[in-house]
């Protein structure tokens, strides 16, 4: 495909509650689309670069620079552009693995409107629902984190993820325990905010039967990973620090990670996903899809590669409720119920199968879109 024009939207969406990490405490998603016209459709995709550079090193300003300056000029030039040729297209740039995530994604949503194939068709979904967990920030107080908790419940998510740092982590994660019961999956995400002195004191959530505690230690340390999952019960699985298949075998081989949190803009596309996924069927490692609060667009492509076949553990797919009173999409995720209950439907249009509301673009622009040509 020839790539024509690619146009770069930031927007502002209220979030219908503040989420609060270890490192921040966001009350509004500021996020960059892609819409890309090619020689053959139209395609659109989500960077999930926060606003600020705090959970990893890319943020939105950040990411729409490096496309503008590097990244797209690469692509526009290009004769033949596919969501396969993006990454070689763009290899030269050190890094930016969301901005580079964001192009392949739009792309790949055009060439797969254009054949009439969806995204988990593509990929290779072998299932049609995925099991769903929710993503649950650290709350200023413990009554408030166990009515959040508890509307979760009711609302028929699978699994519970806490936000821990020191100091907001045995205490709820006893409380959440004891609310939910023994058997309903928790796990625990604390975004680096531990260090090798914590590792006793993170011995003490084993009693809590956790399906995983997720990057406790910043990301570039995978020794103290190691020294962690070799110390305690609970599954180690690491998030931030897997930026690429190679990483990931690295982290596998090396016994820190039993487990890996699969995020497309992390490792630099859905491609590398796919890999990823691939080599941890191979090493017996299970996987599941992480979430950066994605709006319809990004949540769509997510929920097709959690249909996977090595994605046996929830993923943090929620519903669009979870975070928007209303979504960019004009099918917005809602759980399913009965024997659907706490799963999304994987979508079976052409790309993505979602369509962009281009009106609620407009209206929560911050900036006025910029378009780029060859
Ligand atoms: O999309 O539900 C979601 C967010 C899930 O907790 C979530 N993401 O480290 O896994 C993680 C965080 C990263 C984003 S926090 C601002
Ligand atoms: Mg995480």
């Amino acid at each position: 495909m020839k790539l024509e024009s690619i146009t770069l939207h930031r927007v502002a969406m209220p979030l219908v509650r503040p989420f609060e990490t270890s490192f921040a405490r966001q009350t509004t998603r500021v996020l960059l689309l892609v819409h890309v016209r090619t020689s053959e459709a139209e395609g659109w995709a989500e960077c999930v670069a926060m606003e600020g550079p705090l959970y990893s090193s890319e943020y939105v300003e950040g990411a729409e620079h490096v496309i503008r300056s590097y990244l797209a000029p690469a692509l526009l030039k290009a004769t033949d552009v596919t969501a396969e040729t993006v990454g070689p297209l763009t290899a030269f740039v050190v890094g930016h693995r969301m901005a580079k995530a964001a192009l392949e994604a739009a792309v790949l949503d055009a060439q797969l409107r254009a054949s009439g194939v969806s995204f988990g068709g593509y990929l290779g979904a072998v299932t049609d629902w995925v099991d769903c967990g929710v993503s649950v920030g650290i709350s200023p107080d413990l009554d408030t984190l166990l009515d959040e908790v508890s509307g979760y419940v009711d609302e028929g998510y699978r699994r519970i993820k806490l936000k821990i740092k020191p100091g907001w982590d045995l205490i709820p994660v006893y409380a959440v325990r004891e609310l939910i019961g023994p058997d309903m999956l928790l796990q625990v995400d604390a975004n680096t905010a531990y260090s090798a002195a914590d590792i006793a004191h993170l011995g003490r959530l084993d009693p809590f039967n956790l399906v995983l505690i997720e990057q406790p230690f910043v990301e570039e340390d995978i020794a103290t990973h190691v020294a962690l999952a070799r110390a305690i019960e609970t599954p180690v699985c690491l998030d931030e620090s897997i930026v690429s298949v190679g990483v990931a075998l690295d982290a596998i081989e090396r016994g820190a990670t039993s487990v890996i949190n699969i995020k497309p803009g992390r490792v630099g596309g859905y491609l590398e996903s796919v890999r990823i996924h691939d080599l941890c069927v191979a090493h017996e490692v299970p996987v599941w899809c992480g979430g950066m609060l994605e709006t319809g667009v990004g949540r769509a492509a997510n929920v097709a590669l959690a249909a996977l076949p090595g994605f046996i553990l929830p993923g943090d797919t929620s519903a669009s409720s979870r975070y928007f009173a209303e979504d960019l999409v004009e099918e917005p995720f809602v759980l399913g119920t009965g024997e659907h209950a706490g799963q999304l439907a994987v979508p079976t249009g052409p790309g993505t199968g979602v369509t962009v509301r281009e009106h609620l673009v407009r209206d929560w622009a911050l900036v006025a879109p910029v378009t780029l040509r060859g």
